[in-house]
């Protein structure tokens, strides 16, 4: 009966072209297999444990054609954006079924050592758009606003309140558009919301078809926004109109807002990380690809998500979306609150302020080129738990015992190929450093 189910399957999917909207959805538990290898001691796994207890609290009943419909609202809106920008037309009415043109949707002025690479971000994001269509989503484009959207966004950032606005602050209004550095900030400011918003949902998709599909939107995204992360990392010191500050330092603020509005995990990162205590690299070391100490990177939930991009929005309605997000999941609340962990994000559903604020955010301090025998060193005596003193060397979230080692002896890695050492006295493995946590 599964070998059936699976040839049937198959043959369904190896025929479903074109696709047609709203159709092809696969009944639940298609393709389940359970594991006896087990059980597994995950009891160090504390960032990816509370990524899924959230993400379980947020799936609720929401089915896997729910996911696949939120998904068609934040591909949309990247995948316009993008595409816009970079062939200044939009998709056509297959992947929009209808949905608006975005509000101040155009051309950006990209120079030509920009170009290239937008477009084939633009081009993979269309692909997305398409994959929820083939997963059977019939939901329109929603209605979306780059305009008012980027401007209440970056404006967020700079903590803008009341009726204060970016014009009314800084002289004129943001203008996503407006060059290579505007328009890279503004995609990477949405990009990673879609590589750890995808990566979020591969653990819930009941479909492991589904699952390795949307794990792949998430891998695409976070790809794309490693370039993105790269080219602005080469404008870094460029000035940013209207605001007047260094690319660095807009990222930097756009960062510590998305990362007060996900709630307690410290999880979003600059484009050099200036918080030691919960990523792979360093202080001051170049951050091109955000990760948690083990160099996984992160997720979010669907409420994540629309919190960040409706700023705290209660009624999910606003900022780039001015008339919500269509489907079920269309709110930044709406799951169980009572549950432990950060099942309970957000709380009372409002904004929710955390670690990074853009007041400490403030200045950021000029990159300094990476030391890599330094590095090398703090990186092992982190992994070791070896003189933990909550700077470079304290990493991981258990801080209750500072000192002591957060790592246990259980297993080993090896993690790099041996560095060239300043100290003669200190051995160099060769084949690589194996590392004991
Ligand atoms: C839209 O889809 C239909 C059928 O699914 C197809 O015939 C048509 O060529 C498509 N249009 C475009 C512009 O791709
Ligand atoms: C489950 O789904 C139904 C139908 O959509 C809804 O009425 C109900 O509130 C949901 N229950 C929970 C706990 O989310
Ligand atoms: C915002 O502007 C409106 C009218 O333009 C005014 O009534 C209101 O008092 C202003 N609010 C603040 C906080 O300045
Ligand atoms: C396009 O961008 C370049 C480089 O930033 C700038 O010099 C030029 O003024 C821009 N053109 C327009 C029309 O905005
Ligand atoms: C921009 O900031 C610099 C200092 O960082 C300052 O010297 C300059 O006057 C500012 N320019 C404008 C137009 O405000
Ligand atoms: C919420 O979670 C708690 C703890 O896991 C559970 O006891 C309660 O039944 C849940 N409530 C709902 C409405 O699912
Ligand atoms: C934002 O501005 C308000 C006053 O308008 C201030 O009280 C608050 O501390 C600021 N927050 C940050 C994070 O800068
Ligand atoms: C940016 O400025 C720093 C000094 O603050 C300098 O070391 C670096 O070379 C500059 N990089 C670029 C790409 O301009
Ligand atoms: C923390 O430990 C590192 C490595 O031993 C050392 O270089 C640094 O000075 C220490 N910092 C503080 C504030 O103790
Ligand atoms: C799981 O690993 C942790 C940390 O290494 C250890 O403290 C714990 O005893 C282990 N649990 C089991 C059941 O092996
Ligand atoms: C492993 O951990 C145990 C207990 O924490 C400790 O006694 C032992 O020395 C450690 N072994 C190594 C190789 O670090
Ligand atoms: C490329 C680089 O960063 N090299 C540095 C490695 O570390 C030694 C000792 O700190 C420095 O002298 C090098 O400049």
């Amino acid at each position: 009966m599964f070998v059936g189910a699976l040839v049937a399957l198959l043959a369904v999917t190896a025929t479903a072209q074109p696709f047609l909207p709203g159709t092809g959805f696969l009944p639940l538990g298609n393709l389940r297999t359970t594991d006896s290898g087990g059980p597994y001691n995950i009891s160090l796994l504390t960032v990816q444990a509370n990524e899924i207890k959230g993400a379980l609290a947020a799936k609720k009943n929401f089915t896997d054609k729910d996911i696949i419909h939120f998904l068609t609202n934040v591909e949309c809106l990247e995948g316009l954006f993008d595409t816009w920008g970079t062939f200044g037309y939009g998709f056509n009415n297959n992947l929009t079924l209808g949905g608006p043109t975005p509000i101040g949707a155009r051309k950006a002025n990209l120079s030509d050592e920009v170009l290239p690479f937008m477009q084939e971000v633009a081009l993979n994001e269309q692909g997305h758009a398409l994959f929820t269509r083939q997963a059977g989503s019939d939901l329109p484009c929603p209605a979306i606003d780059f305009t008012g959207g980027f401007n209440k966004y970056f404006g967020a950032a700079y903590n803008l309140t009341g009726n204060e606005t970016i014009e009314s602050k800084f002289g004129a209004p943001f203008d996503p558009f407006a060059n290579d550095e505007n328009y890279l900030l503004s995609v990477l400011s949405l990009e990673e919301l879609g590589a750890t918003g995808n990566k979020g949902l591969t653990g819930l998709l009941t479909n492991p078809v589904l699952a390795n599909a949307v794990a792949g939107l998430a891998t695409s995204a976070t790809g794309q926004a490693t370039v993105q992360r790269m080219l602005l990392w080469q404008r870094r010191n460029n000035t940013v109109y209207p605001f007047n500050e260094t690319v660095q330092q807009v990222f930097a603020r756009i960062s510590a807002l998305r990362d007060s509005l996900d709630g307690p995990p410290v999880d979003d990162q600059g484009l050099v990380n200036t918080d030691s205590r919960t990523i792979a690299v360093p202080q001051y070391y170049v951050n091109m690809i955000p990760t948690d100490v083990r160099g996984l990177t992160f997720s979010r939930t669907p409420q994540q998500i629309i919190n960040i991009v409706t700023l705290g929005s209660l009624d999910g309605k606003g900022v780039f979306f001015p008339n919500g997000l269509g489907g079920a999941i269309n709110k930044p609340t709406g799951y169980n609150e009572t549950a432990s962990g950060l099942d309970s994000f957000p709380a009372s559903g409002a904004k929710v302020a955390t670690q990074l604020s853009t007041e400490q955010i403030g200045t950021i301090p000029g990159p300094k080129p990476p030391a890599n025998v330094t590095g090398e060193l703090d990186l092992t005596q982190s992994l070791t738990g070896g003189k933990d003193n909550e700077t470079a060397a304290t990493r991981g979230y258990v801080t209750e015992s500072p000192g002591s080692p957060y790592f246990s002896n259980a297993s080993q890695v090896a993690v790099a190929y041996p560095l060239k050492s300043s100290d003669a006295s200190t051995p160099v493995a060769a084949g690589g450093r194996r590392l004991f946590f």
